[in-house]
């Protein structure tokens, strides 16, 4: 059955005792069964859309009222789903809510699946898909600025953005297509060295910063991922500690303490950051502790910023030299611990063994230079352009997928343009690009892709 004939409903507030809770009924029926189940002094029929009528439900079996309620009705098209929509506010209570649904379910709506609602305001093109993306962050968003994010791009930020860049697309295709049609009328001949120029400036650029910006999402909706890592004992533990201000990490003086992994959020010079600390690393000896090594590099992979520690009082092995092998060295902060002790680790040896990275020297001892290396984990991430004042336009990793897809295809039809390529190369390039940012807003979509999206909502949104 076409999804426009068929009317859904579902429990819309949580589960549980509450002041009210709200049914919610959307489809061509919607009006019909509110018509059924619903007594007033007022007919029914005279409802205004968004107005309020005090009345009860009908039990179908006895005819008598079961609870009294306020019902509304939004007329189609403007209401959420654009379809008749019916809401009733009851008493809340898991009982109450469920008998007015199953009666509601007898007059003829079928229950909605999670996320179904949205799914019609999508389909019926009250909304993009960005939009129905905001709504689920707005709803799991964590803190004020998540909800800033997810109210931007619920207003239709994202999705202005991307049409514009769809647009700039279309126009050089449209071009592309017409010299291909007319490669003799002069005035629609394309210059290629500028087409590129205006591919890679135009569009090409904004796509990227988009990319770009992907990453403040983790900052602001998980925050970023800060692995500690270091032979055994070099101090990660305490150094963990000592970013929280508090004592969470087990910290003794027998190597191997740390073996599993342990995360905390803190908040650094104002990021919101995932402290992790992991197991040290060194020959392991049994099973458990090869677990923990296993679990460490998983992590440094995981890893938006690593903090690789490294004891001073002690000189360098192999493990710290294999470990600095492994880590990423664009997102690394080199902590030189233990500086309360004698040095047996030579400034020139550091120099030599860590140059080119950022480097921090403190005591986690003592909490010395704690500050300097709270400056250089806020630095470090200022590197990647992340502005924290701003709110912008933030991507998600659907929207990151989609943008790199056409960014590649743009780079090549920016390429096949300069090398001389067949323009018709050149057209099925963009219309790639174009067909990669219409699945961001949900101009070409498959159920996947919505399956994907629409499961994440809960049941009644
Ligand atoms: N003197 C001094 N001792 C430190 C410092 N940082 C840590 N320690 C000591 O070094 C020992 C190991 O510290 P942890 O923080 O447990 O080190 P870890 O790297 O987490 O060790 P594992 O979990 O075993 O890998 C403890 O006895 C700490 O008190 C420091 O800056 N100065
Ligand atoms: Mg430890």
């Amino acid at each position: 059955m076409d999804y426009n004939e068929e009317t859904i409903a579902a429990i819309a507030t949580p589960i549980g005792i509450g002041g009210i809770g709200i049914i919610k009924i959307s489809g061509c029926n919607a009006k019909n069964i509110a018509l059924k189940i619903f007594r007033s002094r007022q007919p029914i029929k005279s409802f205004d859309s968004f107005r309020l009528c005090l009345g009860h439900i009908i039990d179908p079996k006895s005819n008598l009222p079961l609870d009294e309620v306020l019902l509304s009705i939004m007329h189609g098209p403007f209401s959420y789903t654009r379809e008749d929509v019916v809401e009733i506010n009851s008493h809340s209570g898991y009982t109450i809510l469920s008998r007015i649904l199953q009666i509601i379910l007898q007059a003829g709506a079928r229950l909605a699946k999670p996320g179904e609602f949205t799914l019609r305001a999508f389909l019926n093109g009250r909304i993009d898909l960005t939009q129905a993306e905001a709504i689920i962050d707005l709803i799991n968003a964590k803190g004020d600025m998540s909800v800033r994010l997810a109210a931007d791009q619920l207003a239709g930020g994202l999705g202005t953005r991307i049409r514009e860049i769809r647009g700039a697309i279309v126009e050089i295709l449209a071009r592309i297509d017409a010299s291909i049609d007319f490669p003799d009328e002069e005035s629609i001949t394309i210059t290629r060295s500028y087409t590129a120029d205006h591919i890679r400036k135009k569009i090409l650029k904004p796509i990227k910063e988009f990319i770009a910006a992907y990453t403040q999402r983790k900052i602001w909706h998980e925050g970023l991922a800060v692995v500690i890592v270091g032979r055994v004992n070099v101090g990660k533990s305490s150094i963990l500690n000592r970013l929280l201000q508090q004592e969470r990490a087990i910290v003794t003086a027998i190597p191997g303490t740390t073996r599993d992994i342990l995360e905390c959020m803190v908040n650094v010079e104002g990021l919101p950051l995932r402290l992790i600390d992991t197991a040290g690393i060194r020959k392991v000896k049994g099973k458990v502790e090869q677990k923990g090594v296993d679990l460490t590099r998983t992590q440094l992979t995981l890893a938006d910023l690593t903090l690789l520690v490294i004891d001073r009082s002690r000189p360098l092995n192999q493990h710290d030299l294999d470990l600095l092998k492994e880590i990423d060295k664009e997102t690394t902060i080199v902590v030189i611990n233990k500086i309360d002790l004698p040095a047996r680790l030579s400034e020139k040896k550091i120099n030599y063994t860590f140059k080119h990275l950022p480097r921090v020297n403190v005591s986690a001892l003592t909490g010395e230079e704690f500050k300097e290396l709270n400056k250089a984990i806020f630095t470090k991430v200022m590197d990647k352009k992340i502005d924290i004042s701003a709110a912008p336009i933030i991507p998600n990793l659907r929207h990151k997928m989609a943008l790199t897809k056409a960014a590649e295809s743009l780079e090549n039809a920016s390429r096949n343009l300069i090398n001389g390529f067949p323009l018709e190369t050149v057209a099925a390039d963009l219309s790639w690009a174009k067909d990669a940012v219409d699945e961001i807003t949900g101009n070409k979509t498959n159920e996947d892709i919505l399956d994907n999206i629409f499961s994440r909502f809960c049941i009644g949104k």
